[in-house]
């Protein structure tokens, strides 16, 4: 485990430099949160009402945005709007993975426009690192104005049963998010990647997890699931849920679990719980 899993968001916050990252642990403090609901709906009006209704209990809406039937500009807009109400991040699930030319491409302009409005993306380094450094070059350029606003998240590993992302890609994901820390605000993993972390560098790299459910152990298509304690206990700064919460009968209550399951385990790793 990292040293810096053991600290409070509030302090990881305040010694961070990257500013999104100091955003991300404030809105987890303030709203007492540390779940990302996955919002894989297939409708425009879905994801915003989703958005609306679970935007209190939550620090980040994660997204496909390509998998909206109904997808225009002022879906992404309102999203937006949304996301400003209730004091939460956009994270697009796009898993960029291809040369740097291309990447550059789906990142900014195209059909999807993500760079305007997702606040957090993520890649596989399976190509190596220039794509790190080709979506590190679109967020800082000079002319690009949302800079500090934007954040990336190393694929360093996947919840699905028999995934490769494991031993040296796993590595090389540490690797590079050191290299390019300036926008690498830490990874997607089931775990702290702190054993890849030699002592002198170590950066304070923030981990999500997805597979985070509170009622089933998996699906028919591969996907694994821990709980919300397992999660955070193995290092999850983040617990990322899809349909544990969108696909229940009552969303609002299933993410104020999950929102109350995860805040205690962080509690808990942190030394903060009162007995
Ligand atoms: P679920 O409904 O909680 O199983 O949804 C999980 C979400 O997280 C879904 O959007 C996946 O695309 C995403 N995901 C994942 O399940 N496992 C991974 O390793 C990664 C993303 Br990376």
């Amino acid at each position: 485990m990292s040293s810096k899993s053991q600290l409070p968001y509030g302090e990881r916050a305040k010694n961070h430099p990257n500013p999104l990252a100091r955003k991300l642990f404030e809105i987890a403090e303030t709203k007492k949160t540390n779940v990302t609901v996955s919002a894989d709906v297939t409708t425009s009006k879905e994801l915003l009402e989703l958005a609306d209704r679970l935007g209190p209990y939550i620090a980040v809406i994660k997204t496909h945005i390509d998998i909206l039937s109904d997808l225009t500009p002022a879906t992404t807009q309102e999203l937006q709007a949304l996301a400003e109400k209730h004091n939460f991040l956009i994270f697009e699930d796009r898993k960029f993975i291809d040369i740097g030319n291309t990447v550059q491409k789906q990142y900014h302009g195209g059909a999807l426009h993500i760079s305007e409005w997702a606040h957090i993306i993520n890649c596989s380094i399976l190509p190596g690192e220039g794509i790190v450094e080709a979506l590190s070059k679109t967020a800082k350029a000079a002319d690009f104005p949302y800079g500090s606003e934007r954040g990336l998240l190393i694929l360093a590993e996947m919840t699905s049963k028999g995934s490769l992302a494991t031993g040296e890609y796993t590595r090389a994901s540490v690797e590079y998010a050191r290299k390019y820390k300036d926008f690498v605000l830490g990874f997607v993993s089931t775990r702290s990647l702190g054993e890849f972390d030699a002592e002198k560098e170590e950066g304070d790299f923030i981990v999500f997890t997805t597979g985070v459910n509170l009622s089933s152990k998996g699906d028919k298509l591969g996907q694994q699931y821990q709980t919300p304690q397992s999660a955070v206990g193995r290092g999850a700064d983040f617990i990322i849920a899809g349909r544990g919460i969108y696909a229940v009968e009552n969303p609002v209550e299933a993410a104020k679990q999950y929102q109350k399951e995860g805040w205690e385990a962080y509690l808990a790793r942190t030394g903060q719980l009162s007995h």
